[in-house]
């Protein structure tokens, strides 16, 4: 049992201790995302109501020759909330192109009334889904556009039959975005996922990677686990080459996201995330592709994240850029990855979760 006195010291040294805690915290992660974190200011969306990302976007673009005089606000008047996302038939390029007047070459908007106060690349990694890719594009550019973004999308084909290998993908994706501009923010985009509210916003937090796509329908609205990292996320150029890009070396379905969320730790930085009741997305409906085959040495390779990512990332980064080219809605960089190496038989296949 304590003295009175010494008790009341230990109260007051708590209390200056979690006092210093908060102060740390409101420090390092900006006052209004702590306050929210804390007290939960994200508004509860009813999802049964939901509206058509087109809805009057056309009304917001006034008049073509207005002369821009400001920056947009920091938070876009004409965001709407909860999104109608439904898959019928996959719309035409034509229908989307007609959709979108001000979508200009390479797929790059401006807004047309104030300055975009952020530039957004948004990077999406393909192989043999054009049905997913329209109906991505269907959704994606009426939905930067009432963010009021500066944005450009690039998709990032791999040629040939080998392996699929998204996150080799991803970093050439930043590596050739970076040629167009100095963006503020990367946005690593899986093409069978849609975003379903529009005040998830792709722009990038100061300080940490973030998790956007933290509640998917396949996974009933909630992180399947902890750590995960996997859909969609937004870096900044100096977030993803602190730690040193994305893998190369994981060739076919899973283990990449679970090796980037481990770099993202060993170089000193932490996860933040898109609040649940945000941060939810449709998967369009598909079977596993036919060369994206499970990656039986994932489980191997996740061993040695913390030996190999110095060495495995954007400075290692090598491959044939076949060509460039500016469609009307993205910009779409072809490119010949090589193959995955043959790795002997004898490699174990640990389980390690
Ligand atoms: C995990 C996969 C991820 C995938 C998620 C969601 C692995 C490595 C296990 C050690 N990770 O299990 O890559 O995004 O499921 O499908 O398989």
């Amino acid at each position: 049992m304590l003295s009175p006195r010494a008790d009341r010291r230990c109260f007051f040294m708590c209390l200056a201790a979690s006092q210093l805690l908060f102060l740390l915290l409101m420090y390092r992660r900006g006052a209004s995302s702590v306050f929210q974190g804390i007290f939960g200011a994200n508004p509860i969306w009813d999802y049964s109501k939901t509206q058509d990302v087109y809805t009057n976007l056309s009304l917001f673009i006034p008049d073509p020759g207005a002369v821009r005089a400001q920056y947009c606000p920091v938070t876009s008047p004409i965001l709407v909330g909860p999104l109608t996302i439904t898959f019928p038939k996959p719309p035409s390029l034509k229908k989307i192109r007609v959709k979108n007047p001000y979508v200009t070459s390479g797929g790059f908007y401006s807004p047309r009334h104030c300055y975009g106060r952020y530039r957004t690349a948004v990077i999406i990694p393909h192989r043999k889904r054009e049905a997913h890719l329209r109906t991505l594009l269907y959704y994606l550019h009426p939905f930067l556009q009432r963010q009021q973004l500066h944005y450009a999308i690039f998709v990032v084909h791999q040629t040939g039959n080998a392996t699929f290998n998204r996150a080799k993908l991803l970093n050439i994706g930043v590596r050739e975005a970076l040629r167009y501009n100095d963006w503020d923010c990367l946005i690593l985009h899986d093409v069978d996922l849609i975003p379903e509210n529009d005040y998830n916003l792709y722009i990038c937090d100061d300080y940490y990677p973030k998790h956007l796509s933290s509640a998917m329908d396949k996974f009933q609205y909630s992180l399947p686990y902890w750590a995960y990292f996997g859909g969609v996320s937004a870096l900044t150029p100096d977030q993803f080459m602190k730690i040193n890009g994305f893998p190369n070396t994981f060739w076919g379905w899973g283990g990449e996201d679970d090796d980037i969320a481990m770099r993202i730790r060993l170089s000193g930085l932490s996860i933040t995330r898109t609040p649940l009741n945000l941060g939810r997305y449709k998967m369009i409906p598909h079977d596993r592709d036919s060369g994206n085959e499970e990656n039986n040495y994932r489980y191997n390779q996740l061993q040695n994240t913390r030996r190999n990512w110095k060495d495995d990332g954007m400075n290692s980064l090598d491959f044939q850029l076949l060509s460039r080219e500016k469609t009307e809605l993205y910009t779409n960089i072809t490119v010949d990855i090589g193959e995955a190496p043959v790795i002997p038989t004898r490699a174990r296949k640990w389980k390690i979760f």
